[in-house]
């Protein structure tokens, strides 16, 4: 029997997964490693239960070759090819429906939708949630969800949920202890660093050396954003980000490494000229809130949001962000 529509536990979740006769499982738009090592080890444990599975990730948001190293044996199909009317929908790691891009109808049409998610500026749908904003990764949440299930977790899966919790902590700096012992779990159960996290970050073509040169040449400092601690930016253009795709957000890391106590923001351009900011920082101001009032979301530490318009215009939007969440917390 399936549970009452509205929150559940990892009890409740593996409920609606051992009463369900087909499942598609949806990862987010732009996917990373926290959604789609979730994504395929649902999947593959549902698969070895005899029940029809198939991950799939809505457009706008090719999956980039290197993560099809958390899918070794096929099982993310596209787009296209996700089952119209599934018996069970489960999305991970997706704070709103939007993030679903085109198979959001999906929650239409399937006769029941678990959502797992860690976002603090998780906006409710689907049928069934299991939230917990204080998990550092979705993963974490999918670990204790096919516990509950009595499902063990062979290579391919320990190793997709690595990817997750490593990528989504920080390199296993977020989540104290409990990371750390997860972590342990997985290589014991067949997940292997080294070689994972190599495949994860991919080889980087030459040319990518010039273009990030002119990338961080083009970064500034604003001192007095953010009560003092400072504003990190750089922008990155439509041709560069066209031309090397989701290396561009390896830079991310250089700017944040130099925020300080502040807040680094990358700008980068969409093919159709709107642009996407992604924000790090120490989690005050709270970079969630922040997002939230720029149209998106995200962590206290990491947030994200697309806006139209020039880069000026989104840079004095990003500043009023920063300046209405860091006088609202007294900081
Ligand atoms: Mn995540």
């Amino acid at each position: 029997m399936r549970p009452d529509p509205g929150a559940v536990d990892a009890g409740g979740a593996a409920a609606l997964l051992r009463d369900a006769s087909d499942v598609l499982v949806l990862g987010h738009v732009g996917p990373d490693p926290d959604t789609l090592g979730c994504a395929v080890s649902v999947a593959t444990a549902m698969r070895r239960r005899g029940v029809p599975a198939v991950v799939a990730v809505g457009d706008p948001g090719p999956i980039a070759d290197r993560l099809r190293t958390l899918d070794p044996d096929g099982i993310v199909v596209h787009a296209a090819d996700a089952p119209p009317s599934p018996d069970l929908l489960v999305c991970c790691d997706a704070s709103e429906r939007r993030r679903l891009g085109s198979l959001a109808d999906r929650l239409d049409t399937a006769g029941a939708s678990l959502v797992i998610d860690h976002h603090v500026s998780f906006v409710p749908f689907g049928t069934h949630q299991f939230v917990d904003p204080t998990a550092p990764a979705t993963v974490t949440l999918v670990r204790q969800v096919l516990a509950e299930l009595g499902e063990p977790l062979d290579a391919n899966q320990a190793s997709a949920l690595f990817a997750g919790l490593y990528t989504d902590t920080g390199g296993l700096r977020a989540g104290g202890a409990p990371t750390l012992r997860l972590a342990a779990e997985l290589v014991e159960a067949g997940a292997e660093p080294a070689s994972l996290m190599r495949g994860l970050n991919g080889d980087r073509p030459f040319g990518w050396l010039a273009a990030l040169a002119t990338i961080l040449a083009g970064a500034h400092r604003e001192p007095d954003a953010v009560a003092g601690a400072g504003l990190v930016w750089a922008r990155v253009d439509a041709a560069t980000a066209g031309r090397f795709g989701e290396q561009v957000g390896s830079v991310m890391g250089q700017l944040a490494a130099t925020a300080g106590h502040g807040v680094a923001a990358l700008l980068t351009e969409c093919q159709d000229g709107t642009w996407s900011v992604s924000l790090r920082g120490t989690g005050r101001p709270d970079l969630s809130a922040v997002a939230r009032r720029l149209g998106g979301g995200g962590h206290r530490g990491a947030a994200g949001a697309e806006l139209g318009g020039t880069a000026d215009g989104v840079l004095e939007a990003l500043r009023e962000a920063l300046v209405a969440e860091t006088v609202g917390q007294g900081t």
